[in-house]
């Protein structure tokens, strides 16, 4: 497949907590005007909103996508949009249409208008408890129990169809669960995982919705973003996968979590009261093994827990002390 050279970007799900800092480092890399955020509802940050255009459009309405693909001349997708794995069993029906029929819309658009480049992120969501949870190979079986997983595993399928059936170039990587320091995520199981940072800095208290031994691949978001940007700058025919690639960083328990926070505010108190959402982590890999991304692409993370923590409470604390958290 010819590479075709990025010019004009589409990020959806921009004003989500991946999307967010995504679209700056987009931003950063290819010009501050060539990199469209939109999101549906939500109503954008001043930084998102001083920065670049931004548009609001809903994927699962295909001519809302249509609209700013001509408008802005648009040959690049990121479909960072997505309902996640807690809300998305509170409201499955709107997981399927935002992440399956919002999906297919992005990919229909992408090869109407002979795109350079889409990325379609998964998870670890597409795991479920058939599969080994230690060290979870890149192939193995994708039987999800969530309907965020279904999709995710249906959407993997897709976007490798389209490569193999269209000729476009679509690629994806499984994305553990990512904490990050500016925007929350939303409605997600690995939430638990950056509420606790934001409580150990505002109350040194925190009630964690999973149990204190639940481990699951979890990873720093510059780590989501290098990845991310990474897989998008890859030489094609290297690639053996497109939509599906592991992307480990590091494990912790919840606990292990704590402790770790614990070591830089040593009266932060932590009890748990696992709710419905704790049957969704049972689900998931512990571990997963990313040999693929690191040998078709190059991938390595830099961060481990000791050194993530202690970045996300330096941010956090910064922004505490000025008032903004
Ligand atoms: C979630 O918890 O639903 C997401 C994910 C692991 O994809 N963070």
């Amino acid at each position: 497949m010819a590479t075709k050279k990025m010019k004009h970007i589409l990020v959806t799900g921009a004003v989500g907590q991946i999307g967010s800092e995504l679209t700056m480092v987009l931003r950063k890399k290819f010009g501050n005007d060539n990199v469209l955020a939109t999101g549906r509802k939500t109503k954008p940050s001043e930084t998102l909103l001083n920065s670049g255009p931004f548009e609001f459009i809903d994927i699962a309405k295909r001519e809302t996508i249509e609209k700013v693909v001509k408008d802005y001349e648009i040959d690049t997708i990121y479909n960072m949009a997505a309902i996640l794995s807690a809300v998305g069993e509170e409201k499955p029906l709107l997981a399927w249409d935002v992440n399956i029929n919002g999906l297919y819309n992005c990919l229909e658009v992408a090869r109407e208008h002979a795109m350079a480049r889409v990325f379609v992120p998964s998870s670890i969501a597409a795991f479920g408890p058939e599969t080994p949870r230690i060290n979870t190979p890149n192939e193995t079986i994708l039987k999800p129990k969530t309907m965020y997983g279904v999709t995710k595993v249906a959407g993997e399928l897709l976007g490798d169809y389209y490569v193999k059936r269209f000729g476009l170039d679509v690629r994806g990587v499984r994305y553990p669960g990512i904490i990050s320091s500016e925007t929350l995520p939303g409605g997600g199981t690995t939430d638990y995982s950056v509420e606790i940072f934001y409580e150990a800095i505002k109350k040194k208290r925190y009630t964690c919705f999973l149990r204190e031994d639940t481990t699951l691949p979890m990873m720093y978001m510059p780590d989501c973003l290098k990845g991310t940007l990474d897989v998008m700058d890859a030489d094609f025919a290297k690639l053996k996968h497109h939509c599906d690639y592991n992307l480990a960083a590091v494990s912790f328990s919840a606990g292990q979590l704590a402790a770790e926070i614990k070591k830089h505010i040593p009266d932060f108190k932590v009890d748990y009261k696992p709710d419905f959402r704790q049957a969704i982590a049972d689900s998931w890999p512990q571990s997963i093994d990313d040999t693929p991304a690191r040998k078709e692409w190059g991938w390595k993370p830099k961060y481990d827990l000791a050194s993530m923590t202690t970045d996300m409470l330096e941010k956090l604390g910064q922004r505490y002390k000025e008032g903004k958290l």
